[in-house]
């Protein structure tokens, strides 16, 4: 149990001990992700101050227009992990491909897969945005690990967790060991502990959903949301309310700390599209799902537990629903009914 004040740095130093091998490692790679947020946290508060809104006129692999905080932010976290010896290798939702480090470079025993700065289109309204990362395990020996030796399922994940750039920073961590809360002081520059042991209640009055794509939902998810929409005159007994930020991290965040539903359902229009989802498995419901289940939640694709999915790209997307356990555990029920 760690007090309430505790920094980052003695909470980083004290779990290493969970960590067989490699532990130095373990503890100076958060190091560096908190380094890496502290940086972008920076650069988001100042925006238009340093000119790092608007769009950067060069599209992602996903095919989006990129913004120049998109790149300014990958940017910032290669640099903040590459040059340690923490890492072998990264991948990001900004490069198409596996970061080899370059020749010289020492390398380490994890793989860091990231999106780091995800609902950057927020920024421009200046609405929260957040980091999310996936620490795995690298192949042992292996100089320049391949996209083959990042596609582990959620379950192999090591620790994860997000960063929040809202009206205070948020960094929000799991080990494997419960999910703790850490503020940004920014006049220490020290991320302080100001929750331990998250659980997010079981029950909820509160979903998230971009409702404007209703029409293209299944059917199971059509029922879900009706009856959250009927409130106490329907089915549920109850009134619900909602919320759509279109930033996960601050989804994931509301949802933490006040129970909540969140879903990003698998549709007709992403289906004549070829896709599989909107959200990315590896640097977005992997690392999520990690935080939401070790806080007492679930996460699911609506069918399967998103931990447990093999993926088969670096890329790959799925469909989500996360959060409180028995209003996921309902939508999931619908959806095998
Ligand atoms: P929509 C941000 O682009 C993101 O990946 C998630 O953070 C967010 O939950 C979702 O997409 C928002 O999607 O369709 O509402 O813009």
């Amino acid at each position: 149990m760690y007090q309430i004040g505790t920094t980052l740095t003695q909470y980083i130093i004290e779990e290493q001990h969970t960590f067989a091998g490699a532990r130095g490692q373990f503890t100076g790679l958060l190091n560096d992700i908190a380094t890496a947020c502290k940086k972008l946290a920076s650069l988001t508060k100042k925006g238009a101050l340093v000119g790092v809104l608007g769009t950067a006129n060069s599209e992602n692999v996903q095919g989006e227009i990129q913004k120049k905080m998109d790149i300014i932010s990958n940017d910032v976290f290669i640099e903040a992990l590459e040059n340690n010896g923490h890492v072998a290798a990264l991948a990001s939702e900004e490069m198409e491909t596996v970061y080899n480090l370059k020749v010289g470079k020492p390398r380490g025993s994890y793989l860091v897969t990231f999106d780091p700065l995800d609902g950057s289109s927020n920024m421009d309204v200046n609405v929260s945005v957040g980091t999310i990362f996936s620490i795995l395990r690298a192949p042992v020996g292996i100089e320049n690990p391949s996209a083959e030796d990042f596609l582990q399922a959620g379950t192999q994940q090591v620790a994860a967790g997000y960063c929040l750039y809202g009206p205070s920073t948020i960094m929000v961590l799991t080990t494997g060991r419960g999910v703790s809360m850490f503020t940004l002081d920014s006049s220490c520059g020290e991320f302080i502990l100001t929750r331990d042991h998250v659980k997010i209640p079981e029950d909820t009055k509160e979903f998230a959903i971009n409702v404007s794509n209703q029409r293209h939902w299944e059917l199971p998810m059509q029922r879900y949301i009706q009856e959250c929409i009927e409130g106490k005159e329907g089915v549920r007994g109850k009134d619900f309310n909602m919320r759509w930020v279109a930033s996960m991290v601050a989804e994931v965040h509301r949802i933490l700390t006040r129970g909540g539903v969140f879903m990003y359902p698998m549709d007709e229009k992403m289906r004549k599209a070829g896709k599989e989802g909107k959200l990315r498995l590896l640097y977005e419901a992997n690392p999520m799902g990690m935080v939401i289940e070790q806080a007492g939640g679930l996460a699911s694709t609506g069918r399967e537990r998103i931990l447990e999915l093999q993926p088969y790209a670096l890329h790959q997307r799925v469909p989500v629903v996360l959060g409180s356990k028995n209003e996921v555990q309902r939508v999931v029920d619908y959806h095998l009914a």
